[in-house]
């Protein structure tokens, strides 16, 4: 029986030039654009590592944030979902994703009304949580959860904690019961029906790890969440992300993941 980390597939953008302008919540420097484009060939060659089957899509120097696929669109195993990025210098991104997901997916849907981004959805088995954000609103969560729907997915939308970008930025998958979480969210007790890793205080920054079927990647800067991860059936992948956090990236944003049948 696959499990819900087990992937086959990958879509994947490379970064422009343009992408040492992404957009940042602390008005942080700008990264080198050598370092972006490193960090993201060592992300994708981690990711076949992993096993996975990858398409690497053209940069887009009109979007400085395009290498973030999976806040435009989400896939699943049932389908894709073309989503309204709630920033509006990355509205274009999803219409320019759809030629590539209508080549692997055979349902390609899209959310009509109000705004969400990929980030703030977290996958589980048993549920799909839509976090509201700055980026995600309750008009964009509800018409994502109507299509989830459609997928066979059951949403439940909840409060993404105010200080940070994404519902992902705070808390991952890390197997099937298992997921890691922020102090904040831990204690909100949204994820009461699980195993929650909770993130030391002085690592809040690494919550957002990406498990790929027996590999689990995380920020080469936090050794201590790696220490924490070391024992949930997969090995721990530390990677260099120093560069792209610089434009707030996760590893989870870079690429879209799926189980092709
Ligand atoms: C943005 O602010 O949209 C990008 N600079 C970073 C997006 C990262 N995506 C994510 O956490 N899901």
């Amino acid at each position: 029986m696959p499990r819900i980390f087990d992937f086959t597939h990958a879509v994947l953008r490379r970064p422009g030039e343009s992408a040492i302008k992404g957009l940042r919540a602390d008005g942080g420097p700008d990264p080198t654009f050598a370092g972006v484009a490193a960090e993201h060939t060592a992300y994708a060659a981690a990711l076949e590592a992993a096993g996975l089957e990858l398409t690497l899509l053209d940069p887009l120097e009109d979007f400085p944030d395009a290498l973030f696929v999976e806040d435009p669109a989400l896939v699943f195993t049932a389908g894709a979902v073309l989503l309204n990025p709630g920033a509006p210098s990355r509205a274009g991104e999803a219409a320019l994703l759809r030629p590539a997901l209508e080549q692997h997916f055979g349902q390609v849907l899209a959310l009509g009304d109000g705004h969400a981004d990929g980030g703030d959805v977290l996958a589980m088995p048993d549920r799909v949580f839509i976090g509201l954000s700055a980026r995600t609103d309750r008009i964009g969560a509800a018409a994502l959860a109507r299509l989830l729907d459609q997928f066979g997915q059951r949403a439940e939308v909840v409060e993404t904690p105010p200080e940070v970008l994404h519902l992902k930025t705070a808390c991952s998958l890390i197997d099937e019961e298992t997921v890691l979480a922020t102090r904040a969210l831990a204690q909100s007790g949204i994820f009461s029906d699980y195993r929650v890793i909770e993130v030391p205080q002085a690592e809040r920054g690494g919550a957002n790890v990406l498990r790929v079927n027996k590999h689990l990647l995380v920020g080469a800067t936090y050794p201590a969440i790696a220490d924490l991860l070391a024992n949930y059936g997969a090995t721990v992948v530390q990677l260099e992300n120093r560069e792209i956090a610089k434009i707030d990236a996760g590893f989870t944003c870079m690429s879209l993941r799926w189980r092709a049948v």
